[in-house]
């Protein structure tokens, strides 16, 4: 679990993600589809192009459910109780895409903020990605 210092760093640059959360989460998306293209085969349905409707939309809900999960960091399972059941019952998303997602979340985000991405906040934001992660799959079976 992440120790007190680590959850200092992400609450504290959460304060600047949330205020271009919608770029992040697109961009996010954007690499996730460009460099590990077989993510695509669970979008059949969305428009992929970069920047496309679809793609900012779904940019944004997911770094809104990691702003509901930095809310309650300490209670992570809680927060995203709801998502998990659908990541692992209804999308069946296999769980190794979310590496790769958390992969191109941290890149997207050292990319927007440089200065605050030390060592120790990648540590810190990679740690809290594999919270997320799995939360989010450990309703499968
Ligand atoms: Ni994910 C829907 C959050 C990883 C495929 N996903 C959502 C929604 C949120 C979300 C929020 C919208 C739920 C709703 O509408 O009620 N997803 C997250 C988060 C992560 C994640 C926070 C990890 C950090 N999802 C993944 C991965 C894949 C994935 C790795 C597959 C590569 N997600 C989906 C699909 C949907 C989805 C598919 C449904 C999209 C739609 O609208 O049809």
């Amino acid at each position: 679990s992440l120790t007190k210092a680590e959850r200092t760093v992400i609450l504290s640059m959460w304060d600047k993600i949330s205020t271009q959360a919608d770029a992040i989460g697109t961009q996010a998306l954007e690499r996730l589809f460009a460099s590990y293209p077989q993510t695509k085969t669970y979008f059949p349905h969305f428009d992929l192009h970069p920047g496309s409707a679809h793609l900012r939309m779904h940019g944004a809900k997911v770094v809104a459910a990691l702003g509901e999960a930095v809310k309650s960091i300490d209670n992570i399972g809680g927060a995203l109780a709801k998502l998990s059941e659908l990541h692992a019952y209804i999308l069946r998303v296999d769980p190794v895409n979310f590496k790769l997602l958390s992969h191109c979340l941290l890149v997207t985000v050292a990319s927007h903020f440089p200065a605050d991405f030390t060592a120790d906040a990648h540590t810190a934001w990679d740690k809290f990605l594999s919270i997320v992660s799995a939360v989010l799959t450990e309703k499968y079976r």
